[in-house]
């Protein structure tokens, strides 16, 4: 299987998380989304939205959004679970990545692309947007931080899909200068715990 993914972005990082987690050995593919290979005939025809990941299957098929590929991968492989065995766990994950996709990553994104200088040129920025999303991203991460006082991981007491999408939504608040801080002890000790895990650097 052949996944489309760029280093920097947090959409493939989450399905090169996942995989790394589950031992799935997926060849990658790299495509320039600065150099806009995104937008070529070539991708275009891979991908219509012009995005990544995408996931080439051993037929020639695809599959695109980065959580659907991690719930069809789930199903085809589905030890170690990251999205919950039991219909009431599975709803607590599902539960934590919708929250996460809403609160936590639109508005990393929003902040990025409407303040960073990497947009500048490319979009039209909206920065008292982007400030309002940064409020609501920081307001986030407390709010995270007082959910841990209820276990070590997100979702569950142990490690599931819902801590892969908080994980990979808070690394890319880095490149806006957003950071988890001291004083967030419970946010920091889980963003350094699951960032000691080798799928972090996948
Ligand atoms: N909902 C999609 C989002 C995919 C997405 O937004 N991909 C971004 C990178 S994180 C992208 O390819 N952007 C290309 C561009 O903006 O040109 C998913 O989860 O896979």
């Amino acid at each position: 299987m052949k996944l489309y993914t760029n280093r920097f972005a947090p959409s493939p990082r989450r399905v090169r998380m996942y995989a790394a987690e589950k031992g799935l050995a997926l060849e990658l593919v790299e495509v320039d989304i600065a150099a806009g290979e995104t937008r070529t005939a070539a991708y275009l025809a891979v991908n219509a939205l012009a995005e990544v990941p995408t996931l080439e299957l051993d037929d020639g098929t695809r599959l695109t959004e980065s959580l659907a590929i991690c719930r069809w991968l789930e199903e085809l492989h589905p030890e170690p679970d990251l999205f919950g065995r039991q219909p009431r766990e599975r709803a607590a994950i599902n539960s934590w990545i919708d929250r996460l996709m809403f609160r936590l990553y639109l508005p990393t994104t929003q902040v990025f692309r409407n303040t960073h200088a990497f947009w500048a040129t490319r979009l039209k920025q909206v920065p008292e947007w982007g400030g309002l999303q940064r409020q609501a991203v920081e307001a986030e991460y407390d709010a995270l931080d007082a959910a841990f006082a209820d276990g070590e991981y997100l979702a569950r007491g142990s490690f599931s899909m819902a801590d892969i999408v908080a994980f990979t939504a808070v690394e890319f608040g880095k490149p806006s200068g957003i950071r988890v801080g001291d004083s967030r002890p419970a946010l920091r000790r889980w963003y350094e715990a699951v960032g000691a895990r080798p799928s972090a650097r996948a």
